[in-house]
């Protein structure tokens, strides 16, 4: 039996031609493929379910896949926000902050891409940077012109000896997308550091006593398809919900 994973998804309103007053979820395409080309099936979970919905929904997914997405409302790591802070979206980080708990205690499975990493970070307890270019003035650019895509190579990473992303995504130069202007800042308890940039930037993280707690900065849903290292890594979370 291929194993269910829930993506979560993100909400915007529906522009006026495609109707109004009302909003559309959904999640970009690139998460979905990924986990069915590594032998997953992708489930999409909607911001704001009730509690019963919640509770009727996760018994049945094997793990886990936080998307990228709006800002972490700093609210969730005790901090007023700052004036960079970009778009929230309290629903979601209502929805994942949950999501992320529940797969801490349960050790569910859980992958966490870019918002899903500072999430996972802040669910464990951590901090964010709520604004890499001002909070951390000597950091390299993170936050790609959007004009670029999605693929687009701009700055390298190093992994970890002895972590389960370096037994991944190996120990040679892996350059990554970047598509951030926050970070994680004070890493929760229980989370290790898996991968840096050379700024000092955290680009993975992962806990070292669940079956797959994994979180990563960059977008490997944009760079798997010719990168196999990237492939492995969905490949990883679907295994490890086997
Ligand atoms: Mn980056």
């Amino acid at each position: 039996m291929k194993s269910l994973i829930g993506i979560t998804c993100t909400e915007r309103p529906l522009t006026p031609v495609e109707g109004h007053e009302s909003t559309m979820v959904g999640v970009r395409d690139s998460y979905i493929q990924a986990i069915a080309d590594a032998g997953g099936i992708p489930v999409l979970i909607p911001p704001g379910p009730t509690e019963d919905i919640l509770a009727g929904m996760t018994p049945r997914l094997d793990g886990l896949l936080l998307s990228g997405g709006a800002d972490v409302d700093p609210r969730y790591y005790g901090e007023a926000p700052h004036p960079c802070l970009g778009q929230v979206e309290p629903p979601r980080d209502e929805l994942e902050l949950a999501l992320a708990r529940w797969a801490l205690t349960q050790d569910v499975p859980l992958l966490g891409i870019c918002r899903g990493h500072q999430v996972l970070n802040v669910a464990a307890s951590g901090s964010l940077y709520q604004d890499l270019p001002t909070q951390l003035p000597g950091a390299l650019r993170h936050a790609t012109d959007l004009a670029h895509p999605r693929d687009t190579r701009v700055h390298p990473v190093h992994t970890v000896p002895g972590t389960r992303l370096r037994d991944i995504l190996g120990d040679g130069l892996l350059d990554v997308n970047s598509w951030h202007h926050q970070a994680v800042k004070g890493v929760a308890p229980g989370l290790v550091v898996a991968a840096w940039a050379p700024d000092g930037v955290v680009e993975g993280l992962e806990s070292p006593r669940h079956r797959f707690i994994v979180g990563v900065q960059f977008h490997p849903e944009d760079l798997y398809r010719d990168d196999q290292r990237m492939w492995r890594l969905f490949r990883a979370l679907v295994e490890a919900c086997q």
